[in-house]
Parts: structure tokens; C-alpha cells; sequence
């Protein structure tokens, strides 16, 4: 099947020699030509400056005079920077050459020999190939370190290419053999390397988790935006933000987060930000746009972003060429073939592209009519050429104003030939056969033997090589390695308690909500002579909602340009101020960008040496569920921080609905590994909360990160008991008793968030109308009891002739009896989760029995010796409903009323109530039994 070479329209709707659809040909070449002369006359006369003026003016007029064309916003499929532009290259070409090469096979080698042991472990050679003159370039004359007086560059790698990022790391000594040896093999006695970048992993090296295509580019942007933030409220001294690079593949492009924040870069003006997109036309199954063409696709984009965009198309064995194509030809045929082609190209015989490229016009053909097949075979893709990757970059540093993205084209798989360059199978490729290897070790000259090929052992030049002191003195003059993480060079003075009273000692009758509360406690902390400039509170267009607004016009709302108008509501005290020194990032409606903020301020500590503290507030349905992946991103890079999930639970907010209820994000935070999550009732809970994890993250340096929910509901916040600070934190204690004597049967209720105060209720419904006894507990955090039972046990498994441990539910429950009946605002999955630990003490006296139906989901089972537990679970499983809350309590069983019938079933089945009196209860209780189930409607 021959493919075809002429195409008939490019994806930007321009037909290829610039003709609008609708029109087949220039009805007057001869007008044309003279316009064209007129051009050349003014740019050889008075230069491009005068020639955009120029242009931009015919527009304008065009447009006044009714000519509607908007003009494209992409350029011609050329490299932007001309050869004559080029600034001289600053290296030594030849040794910067050898070290790349080095590079590339050992990253090669690491891969192929990691597969040979233990097929099948994986490993990426070909994005890495692809990219290796991307690297070097930067590494050799862009990216500084930290060990400087300049601001350190902060380095997104794409995750992918990692196996090259360590193979440089190797030669400059940084990792062993051992290491390389050891890729994907993390749990060895030797030491290994984790696959991708996670600084969770290996916390001195790598800074930025980028491997989840996506979070990489989004991350970048508010990286950049953060710099200067920490610059405009001068909270470092340094005159100019750290740069931000990311590196990124094409196929990547094709994820909403890499996209969808590249209008903010432009409108913050972030020139301290550079993305580099790997263009090799690739993703993982084939050709990222087989029919289109994916740099000219980003380049309008990007353009109509208002960024600066730089194409690195072609390698500098085009520029004769080019200087010969007076008329454009050559130009236009490279700007009609689309990348399924080029890819084609790649495979192809240098007579094969004369044939298909060239042939197509006999003016062509004769461009390169000197050249061999092999020479057309091998004329070179921009990417791959250091000296126009280093004139992008250098024109990237030197922008002012907007962002620079460079679209580089490159080759997938570049080097290794037959065994996959360019083709579909490329991504996956992680074995060379013997052949390969020797002919890959050829290509790239390196000194070692074909047996040492075939073995693919890694090769490091003596340390006294020129190679070797090259890349040394490279890094030594660019401030030392990259990338690198580092500890918080700053540290923070604590808040002291007492100045936080007001929020133990009640609300004195006033009703209020936990939401309330807390930014109450906000507008403390920012006050804090300690810690107050270092809050970041973040809200993404929600500050109204939680009535945030009054921190407006205090603490400002942050904004570079600061404010060049004049605020509809200037006139009231509580006006929308914004301001280049302004403490709260108030992002609009992006949860993405909001958490890419408070990553970047999270991570503060680390990547610029100062503990920043953020506050990030937002309706918790889009929290774990909408942008569950930063957050996971966030765990792996150690932030420190608190996310809050505003208005949360599914039965607090009245009226919103099944899109808006959140009962899932306790759910999710289970499964986050240092995420510390609470649901706290009270405001004293709350504030207990935050200022320990304080304590924690930026006094005891714990790399963990705060899930508060916080809801909207309003009642009178009691006073902190006595006491209560340490089962606060570690997740129960006990708030209130009514023992009616020794011949009353007990319960033990859990209530928390919301709920909370429905199990206090419950605890009066029993009293006043069954004689039932209880003691109520506040759960603030099952998430917290989980893990230290998990602990517990795994301690006594492996400590077995030692006292054992005992879960921390279990001693607040010590002595006690009774079946035990939760109540939550969430799945009930959260508050079975601690079941195995939930035991009534050594009294209890009734056997195991199985799982059987009943209100809410029920455990059953022993867990200490002699001890038995009947734990009930009452949880808010199903989607919400449009409705107020005492209904919606209703709906999903959660309310009083079903506590206390779960209580009193409990009992029924442990004979201390009887039986018979159940439909009775029911009836008191105003319970309907042939009430759908909630879960299923
Ligand atoms: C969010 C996400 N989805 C899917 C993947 C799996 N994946 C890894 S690499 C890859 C292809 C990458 O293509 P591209 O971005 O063009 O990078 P290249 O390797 O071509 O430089 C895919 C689909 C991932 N890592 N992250
Ligand atoms: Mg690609």
C-alpha cells in the first residue's frame, strides 16, 4: 500500500501553500510577487521590528475595512530561530558528544540488564534516547544548582527519561554501580533505584513527582507562580524567582492538566518558566497525531496562550537547504507532510525520503541532488542537534514578559535503530539482542569490548578523563548537582497555645460552624508574630462560600500586577482587594491549579529552603475524588500542609444534592499513606488539630500532610474538656457518660463530624425512653485509629514474647461493655475499618457471631483473647439527595433515632433487651420499616 505524501489540508484549516479552504489557486502571482518584493525591500531596509509593525498595522486595517481573518496562529514548519540568529555554541562539542553517548548507553545498559535478571520489570529506553541532547545541553550550560548565590532551578523531568537522569548521576558519582545495577530493585540488600522520580523514594534526589503524565506540566506552572510569590511578598530576598523548567513529552499534551493552566503562566507573566516539549511525535501505542501535526497543534495553542513559543524543527544539515529555498518550496512541503509520515521517514531508506519528501517536485529533488541516500537518511531533527537546542534555550532565559515553551522534534527510540527507532513498538522496547548491543555500542563509539557490549556493562571514563572533568567543571560552575533535595535551611517559631484560647473556651451560646471556626483560627494564625507571614491560605473561588471574605481587604488577595482598577465594591469595608504583596492565593474556579498551589507552597521547605504553611480550603466533593492524584503527588513529595474539605459530609449540606454531598473523601484519604485525616465536630477539635500538626510537619519535621473536614452547619461549641487534647489527636476519646447503674444495660455510641451530636442525642432517647445507659465518644479521626491498630497488631506478630500492644481504640474503650454503635457522616467503609480493634474489654461475655443483616453494617468477631465486641456501623453509603438535613439524616438512617434503634437491636441479640419490645421502639422512634434502602435508590 503506497502512502500519500500530499496532503490535503493542514489541521489549522490553512491549506499547505497558504490558500484559504475555498480557494484553489493564486489568481494573480504577479501582484503576489510584488508584495513580496515590497517586503523584502523593507526588511532588508529597516528590519523585522518594522516589518511586524507593518503587518500588525494592514491587519488592523484590514479588519476596519470589513476583512474578517484572524491569520493563524501558528508560523511555518521551520525552525523560529534562523540559522543567521544562532548564537555562537559556548561548549566543546566533541567532549560534550562523548559524555552523551556514555550516558545514553548506560541508561541503555541499566535497562536492558535490569530486564535480563528479572524479565519483565520494565524500564523506558526510548524516551530517554530521544531526548538525551534536550538533557545535555541544559545540564551542561542551563541549570543551576543549589549550592550557588544565583536562585536554584527547580527541574520537572519527564518521568520516563529517568534511566538518563541516573546514568549522569552514575558518571558524576552521585550513584554507584551497585545503584544502576539495582534499577527497579529497591528492596535489595544492596542499594536500588526506584523507577521513576518520587521523592518519597529517594528524598535527596529527586524533587518533583512527575510520572503521572499531566501533574508534571500543571505543577510547573504554579511552581513558577509560587517563585515569584515568595519574591513579591519578599519573603526571600532574591531579586528574580527561581526558574522553573519542565520537561515533557508530546503525547502528554493530550492530558487537560498539561493544557489547561498555560493561560494563568501567560497572565502572570512567568518568564522564569521554560517547558521543553520532547516532539517525537510518539506516545506509547503510536503516533500522537498520525494526520495532523502535533508542534504546530502546541504552537497555537501556546501562542494563543500568549506564551513564547520557540520550534526546534531541523538539525543545522537543513540550513544550506533552507538558504537555497528562496521561493519556500522546501518550506511548504515540510509544512504539508504530517507526522505519520515523518514517523514513516524515520524507518525509511535515504531513497525512500528523495523519493517521497524531495520527489514531489522536480525544483526539490534538485536541492538534493549532491546529497547520498545516506546523507538524506541521516539529515537531523532539531532535537537532536545541540547547537539550535542550545539557541532555544538561551533565547528561552533571556525572554522577558511570558512563559517560553520550545516544541523540539526528535526521534522516539533515537539510536537504537532496528531494534526500535521510530517504530510503534518503541515505547516499550527494554531488550536489545547481542547484535543490538554490539551495533548500539558501535553507533555511540564507546570503549568497551563486544563481549562487554553483549554483557551490557556500564561504562565510567577514568576520573581523570577529560570526559570526566568536563562534566565536573560543568556542574561545579552551574552551583552542583541537579536535581537535588534539600532540608529546610529556615526554621519557624512555634505559636503559643495560650494565644489560641478563645478557640478551647466555647462559643458561649452562639451558634456557629466548624467552617466558621476555622477561619476564625485562619485570620489568628496570619496574625501570629511567629508564624503569620508564612500562612498561605488558598481558596479556589470559593472564599464566599465559607466566609472567608473578610480576609480580603486585610491580608489581600495575591496578584504580580496588583490592581489596575477600581474595585466595584471599593467603597465597603470589606472590598476585593488585590495586591502585589497579597498573602491569599485566590486561584478561581481550578482545584487542580488551587492543589498545584499548595503543593508548591507545601514543598516550600525543601525546595527553597523556607517552611511556608498552606491552608488549602475547598468544597470537599473535588477534593479527593476530582484531584486525587496531586494529592497522592503531594504524599509522595513530602508536602506539609493542611487540605480542607469545606462543606463536607453528605448530610450537612442541605439542599445541594447528590453532586455536592460529600460522603466519600474520609473513603479516599484511607488509602493516602501520610495523609493525616480528621473529622472533627467541635471547634476546639479543630484547633487541637491544627495547632499539633503544626507541631508535627514544621517543628518535628514530619513529611506528612492534614485532611480536615469542616461543614456548614451551625450550633454552640462547648469548651474543651479536660483532658481531651491527646485522644483528640490520636483519634477518640470520651465526651460524655450517663451510667444509670449496674442493672441497666450500656452502650457505647461513636459519633464525629456531623454526626456527632446525633449519637449525643441518641444517648437522651435511650436514657429518657428505654433505660438504656451510654457513653459517647468523639471519633475525630478513624483514618488515625486505623493505622495504629494496624500497627498494634503487625507489632505483636512479630514481638510474640513480648507484653503486647494495645490498639489505642481498645484502651478507650477499656473496661466498658456494651455493643458499640457508630455513626458517621461517610461510607460506612470508614468506620468499619477499625472493627478488628473495637473490643468492649475483658467483661463481655457473649460468643463471635456471624455477619448477619441489620440497620447499618455490622462486624462481628473476637479480637483480644477473652474479649468480644458487636460493633454496628451506621454510615452515610449511597448518593445524597436534594433536601434539608433532618431528612437527609432520616434518609440515610444516621440521625438519633436509628442510633438508638441500632443500640437497642444490639442489645436484643445479647438478651440485656428484649426482643419483643422492637416494633415498639420502632414505632416510638417514628422509624419506618419498609423504608428503601438508601444505598440502592
Ligand atoms: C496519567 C498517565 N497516564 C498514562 C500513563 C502511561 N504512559 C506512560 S508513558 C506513556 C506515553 C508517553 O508518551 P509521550 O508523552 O509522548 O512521551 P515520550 O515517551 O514519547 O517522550 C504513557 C501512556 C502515565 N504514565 N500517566
Ligand atoms: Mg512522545
Amino acid at each position: 500500500m503506497s502512502l500519500p505524501d500530499k496532503q490535503p489540508a493542514s489541521p489549522n484549516g490553512i491549506l499547505p501553500d497558504g490558500l484559504f479552504p475555498g480557494m484553489t489557486r493564486d489568481d494573480d502571482p504577479q501582484e503576489t510577487a510584488e508584495w513580496l518584493d515590497a517586503l523584502d525591500g523593507v526588511i532588508a531596509r529597516d528590519g523585522s521590528s518594522r516589518v511586524a509593525y507593518l503587518l500588525t498595522r494592514l491587519k488592523q486595517r484590514a479588519f476596519q475595512r470589513g476583512v474578517r481573518y484572524a491569520g493563524a496562529a501558528t508560523t511555518p514548519y521551520v525552525n523560529t530561530i534562523s540559522a543567521a540568529e544562532q548564537p555562537e555554541y559556548p561548549g566543546d562539542r566533541q567532549l560534550e558528544r562523548r559524555i552523551k553517548s556514555i550516558i545514553r548507553w548506560n541508561a541503555m545498559a541499566m535497562v536492558v540488564r535490569a530486564n535480563k535478571l528479572s524479565p519483565g520489570i520494565g524500564g523506558h529506553i526510548s524516551t530517554y534516547a530521544s531526548a538525551a541532547t534536550l538533557y545535555e545541553v541544559a545540564f551542561n550550560h542551563f541549570l543551576h544548582g543549589k549550592e550557588g548565590r544565583e536562585p536554584p532551578d527547580q527541574v520537572f523531568f519527564q518521568g520516563h527519561a529517568s534511566p538518563g537522569v541516573y546514568a549522569r548521576a552514575f558518571l558524576l558519582g552521585r550513584l554507584t554501580e551497585e545503584h544502576l545495577k539495582n534499577f527497579r530493585r529497591e528492596l535489595q540488600a544492596k542499594p536500588g533505584l526506584t523507577s521513576y522520580p518520587h521523592p518519597w523514594l529517594m528524598p535527596k534526589f529527586w524533587e518533583f513527582p512527575t510520572v503521572s503524565m499531566g501533574l508534571g506540566p500543571i505543577m510547573a506552572i504554579y511552581q513558577a507562580r509560587f517563585n515569584h510569590y515568595l519574591v513579591d511578598r519578599r519573603i526571600k530576598p532574591d531579586a528574580e524567582a527561581s526558574r522553573v523548567w519542565a520537561f515533557l513529552g508530546d503525547g502528554e499534551c493530550d492530558e487537560p492538566e498539561t493544557l489547561g493552566a498555560i493561560t494563568l503562566a501567560a497572565r502572570e507573566q512567568l518568564d522564569n518558566l521554560i517547558f521543553v516539549i520532547n516532539c517525537n511525535l510518539q506516545r506509547l501505542d503510536g503516533p500522537v497525531r498520525g494526520n495532523g501535526k502535533m508542534i504546530q497543534e502546541l504552537e497555537g495553542a501556546f501562542r494563543g496562550a500568549g506564551w513564547n513559543v520557540i520550534k526546534v524543527i531541523w538539525g543545522s544539515d537543513w540550513d544550506p537547504l533552507l538558504a537555497q529555498d528562496t521561493d519556500g518550496l522546501l518550506m511548504r512541503r515540510m509544512g504539508e507532510v504530517v507526522d505519520g509520515q515523518y514517523q514513516k521517514y524515520v524507518v525509511s531508506s535515504g531513497d525512500y525520503i528523495r523519493k517521497h519528501f524531495f520527489g514531489v517536485d522536480p525544483r526539490l529533488e534538485a536541492m538534493v541532488a549532491h546529497l547520498s541516500d545516506e546523507q538524506i537518511r541521516r539529515l537531523t531533527r532539531g532535537g537532536h542537534d545541540a547547537a539550535k537546542v542550545y539557541a532555544a534555550y538561551q533565547a528561552a532565559v533571556e525572554h522577558q514578559g511570558a512563559p517560553t515553551v520550545i516544541l523540539a522534534k526528535t526521534i522516539k527510540g533515537y539510536g537504537l535503530g532496528e531494534a526500535g527507532e521510530g517504530r510503534n513498538i518503541t515505547h516499550q522496547q527494554k531488550k536489545l539482542n547481542e547484535a543490538e548491543l554490539v551495533e548500539f555500542r558501535r553507533r555511540f563509539e564507546i570503549p568497551i569490548s563486544d563481549a562487554a557490549a553483549r554483557r551490557a556493562e556500564f561504562y565510567k571514563p577514568p576520573a581523570d578523563s577529560p570526559e570526566m572533568q568536563y562534566l565536573r567543571g560543568r556542574r561545579q560552575a552551574l552551583s552542583g548537582f541537579v536535581p537535588g533535595r534539600r532540608a529546610p535551611t529556615v526554621k519557624l517559631k512555634p505559636p503559643k497555645w495560650e494565644d489560641y484560647a478563645e478557640f478551647f473556651a466555647g462559643s458561649e451560646g452562639r451558634e456557629v460552624s466548624s467552617t466558621m471556626a476555622f477561619v476564625r483560627l485562619l485570620a489568628r494564625l496570619l496574625r501570629d508574630k511567629n508564624i503569620g507571614r508564612f500562612i498561605v491560605p488558598i481558596v479556589p473561588d470559593e472564599a464566599r462560600t465559607f466566609g472567608m471574605e473578610s480576609l480580603f481587604r486585610q491580608f489581600g488577595i495575591y496578584s504580580h500586577a496588583g490592581q489596575l482598577y477600581e474595585p466595584v465594591d471599593s467603597d465597603t469595608v470589606l472590598y476585593y482587594r488585590e495586591a502585589k504583596d497579597g498573602q491569599i492565593l485566590e486561584e478561581g474556579i481550578t482545584e487542580a491549579g488551587s492543589m498545584s498551589s499548595f503543593i508548591a507552597a507545601a514543598s516550600s521547605y525543601s525546595s527553597h529552603g523556607i517552611s511556608m504553611i498552606p491552608l488549602f480550603i475547598y468544597y470537599s466533593m473535588f477534593g479527593f475524588q476530582r484531584i486525587g492524584d496531586l494529592l497522592w503527588a503531594a504524599g509522595d513529595m513530602r508536602c506539609r500542609g493542611f487540605v480542607l474539605g469545606g462543606t463536607a459530609g453528605r448530610t450537612t449540606l442541605a439542599g445541594e444534592g447528590l453532586q455536592h454531598q460529600d460522603g466519600n473523601s474520609h473513603l479516599n484519604a484511607l488509602a493516602f499513606p501520610n495523609c493525616q485525616a480528621y473529622d472533627p465536630c467541635y471547634a476546639y477539635e479543630m484547633a487541637v488539630i491544627v495547632l499539633d500538626g503544626l507541631r508535627r510537619m514544621y517543628y518535628e519535621e514530619e513529611d506528612i500532610f492534614y485532611y480536615i473536614t469542616l461543614m456548614n452547619e451551625n450550633y454552640e461549641m462547648p469548651i474543651l474538656p479536660l483532658g481531651a487534647t491527646e485522644g483528640i489527636c490520636r483519634g477518640i476519646y470520651r465526651l460524655s457518660s450517663r451510667e444509670l447503674g449496674a442493672k441497666r444495660p450500656m452502650v457505647q455510641l461513636f459519633g464525629s463530624g456531623a454526626i456527632l451530636r446525633e449519637s449525643l442525642r441518641a444517648q437522651e432517647l435511650l436514657e429518657k425512653h428505654f433505660g438504656v445507659g451510654s457513653h459517647v465518644y468523639s471519633v475525630t479521626s478513624y483514618k488515625t485509629l486505623y493505622y495504629d491498630g494496624r500497627a498494634c497488631d503487625r507489632w505483636n506478630r512479630l514481638h510474640p514474647g513480648q507484653p503486647p500492644c494495645r490498639a489505642y481504640v481498645a484502651q478507650a474503650l477499656e473496661g466498658q461493655s456494651g455493643p458499640v454503635v457508630a455513626a458517621l457522616d461517610y461510607a460506612s467503609a470508614v468506620g468499619l475499618s477499625i472493627a478488628p480493634w473495637v473490643t468492649t474489654g475483658p467483661s463481655a461475655t457473649t460468643s463471635p457471631r456471624p455477619l448477619g443483616e441489620g440497620p447499618g453494617v455490622r462486624a462481628t468477631g473476637g479480637a483480644v483473647s477473652g474479649s468480644v465486641f458487636s460493633y454496628v456501623v451506621l454510615g452515610t453509603d449511597g448518593f445524597g439527595r436534594s433536601e434539608a438535613r433532618g431528612e437527609l439524616r432520616r434518609f440515610f438512617e444516621v440521625d438519633a433515632e436509628n442510633i438508638a434503634l441500632a443500640a437497642l437491636a444490639e442489645l436484643a441479640e445479647r438478651d440485656e433487651f428484649p426482643r419483643e419490645e422492637l416494633p415498639a421502639a420502632i414505632k416510638l422512634l417514628g422509624l419506618d420499616p419498609d423504608k428503601p434502602n438508601p444505598v440502592t435508590v
